[in-house]
């Protein structure tokens, strides 16, 4: 028995599942979860003492890799000076300016302690703001675990969603409506139903929780025109995309200001932080300039702060950062595309600046329902053929895989001499490979 199955099994008496968050679990993919021991730059060490090439970077906080020295330096001092006041501290000003000098949307910035923070507040605020309650999501969309967000489709179109979690109460859900990825007439007949009453559409703006699905050409600016139409607000949650595309995410990228945005992961740089911001006019209804209530005791906490400080200062003035991990990140998926076309099997890969996702499925991914259509089986071993390679992806179809920072060319090669070694191995399928990519 291995020590990650040791531990494994003790956890399981003591934690549900035996994780603090279900997709640790390793549940879709037919292996135990590896403990992890260590991280330093790409890789990281599990407590059996293998090592593993990193494309989940905790689940995309750690751009830089693990342990980035001038990262780790700057938590070391903060903690030197204690580790939490509960009051304020001159990181959160520094943090708040450099969040809104990196994002032109951003004018007021409030801290919290998650990305589900940052949205359950970012919504509540939407509805003190407009004086509605209605907030459109999508499918496929994942916007942490507060009740107004899990939510799935009712059965029409109009019906109020469902909650998609014991627990949720109806009254949690019935202002929450789903819309489809991609399909700005699935908007359009919410708005048309009952346009005065929505407060917001929250989206990412690129999907990374569906796997990886980037937005159509024209569907972000059709959205941003009928949230303006409406008087309702469009909420980027750039929890993932934040910092990951550009210094200015999502909304950089695809030249799209958003009324407000969320944020976690990469602005933690490892530590447990979210954030939420946008126009002045908005955030200054949160309290205790406002009505709009929210609090947290661990909010811009010192140390947290010191990490995120540390992360975004280097994205914001290393030279040509994220043409440098763009081109990483090709490197990776162009030879992807070239070992599937090779091989003939019906996958689909998506990818857009240092995020992609392998589908199993022969149909191009472009919203939840397609997504859906992959085979979950064969993923499972794919990424069991991975993991053994020592290249630890994401345990789940519906995840992204994560470049970083850290990653070498060497580590890209051999990367793709795993997957040469897996797909080249087989000799069915017949579809070719159709690239998605943005
Ligand atoms: P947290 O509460 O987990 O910090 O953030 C929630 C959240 C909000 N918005 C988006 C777009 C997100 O992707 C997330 C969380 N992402 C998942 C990974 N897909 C976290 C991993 C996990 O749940 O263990």
């Amino acid at each position: 028995m291995t020590r990650s199955e040791s531990l494994f099994a003790e956890a399981v008496n003591y934690i549900p599942g035996g994780v603090n968050s279900p997709v640790r679990a390793f549940g879709s993919v037919g292996e135990t979860p590896r403990f992890i021991e260590s991280g330093k730059g790409a890789y990281i060490t599990d407590v059996d003492g293998r090592r593993y090439l990193d494309f989940v970077g905790s689940w995309g906080p750690m751009i830089l890799g693990h342990n980035h020295p001038r990262v780790l330096e700057a938590v070391k001092e903060a903690c030197e000076k204690g580790l939490s006041f509960g009051a304020a501290t001159e990181a959160e000003v520094t943090m708040a300016k450099l969040i809104c000098d990196m994002v032109p949307s951003i004018e007021m910035v409030r801290m919290v302690n998650s990305g589900t923070e940052a949205v359950m507040s970012a919504v509540r605020l939407a509805r003190g703001y407009t004086r509605r309650n209605k907030i459109v999501k999508f499918a496929g969309c994942y916007h942490g675990h507060s009740d107004a967000m899990l939510v799935k489709a009712g059965s029409g179109v109009m019906t109020a969603g469902v909650p998609d979690s014991a627990g949720v109460p109806e009254g949690c859900s019935q202002d929450t409506l789903t819309a489809v990825y991609n399909d700005i007439a699935s908007v359009e007949a919410l708005f048309n139903a009952c346009g005065k009453e929505i407060a917001a559409v929250i989206l990412e703006p690129v999907g990374a929780n569906m796997g990886v699905v980037p937005p159509r050409e024209g569907f972000l600016q059709a959205l941003r025109e009928l949230c303006t139409q409406n008087g309702s607000l469009l909420i980027f949650d750039e929890v993932i995309t934040g910092f990951r595309l550009g210094p200015d995410g999502a909304q950089g990228y695809f030249h799209i200001m958003p009324d407000l945005t969320t944020f976690g992961k990469i602005i933690g740089g490892g530590m447990p932080v979210g954030a939420y911001g946008g126009r002045r006019e908005i955030m200054e209804l949160v309290a205790p300039l406002g009505p709009v209530y929210q609090a947290g005791t661990l909010s811009g906490n010192p140390v947290a702060m010191a990490a995120g400080i540390a992360q975004l200062t280097i994205l914001k003035e290393t030279p040509d950062f994220y043409g440098k991990l763009t081109r990483m990140s090709e490197r990776l998926f162009d030879g992807i595309g070239q070992i599937l076309a090779e091989s003939k099997r019906s996958c689909q890969l998506n990818h857009i600046g240092s995020l992609g996702c392998l589908f199993f499925t022969d149909q191009a991914v472009r919203d939840y329902t397609l997504a859906k259509t992959a085979d979950t089986k064969a993923f499972a071993e794919y990424f069991r053929h991975m993991l053994k390679a020592g290249i630890y992806l994401a345990p789940s179809q519906f995840e992204a895989m994560f470049v970083s920072a850290a990653m070498t060319e060497e580590d890209i090669d051999m990367t793709l001499a795993a997957m040469r070694g897996y797909f080249l191995g087989f000799h069915r399928g017949v579809s070719t490979l159709e690239r998605c990519c943005w």
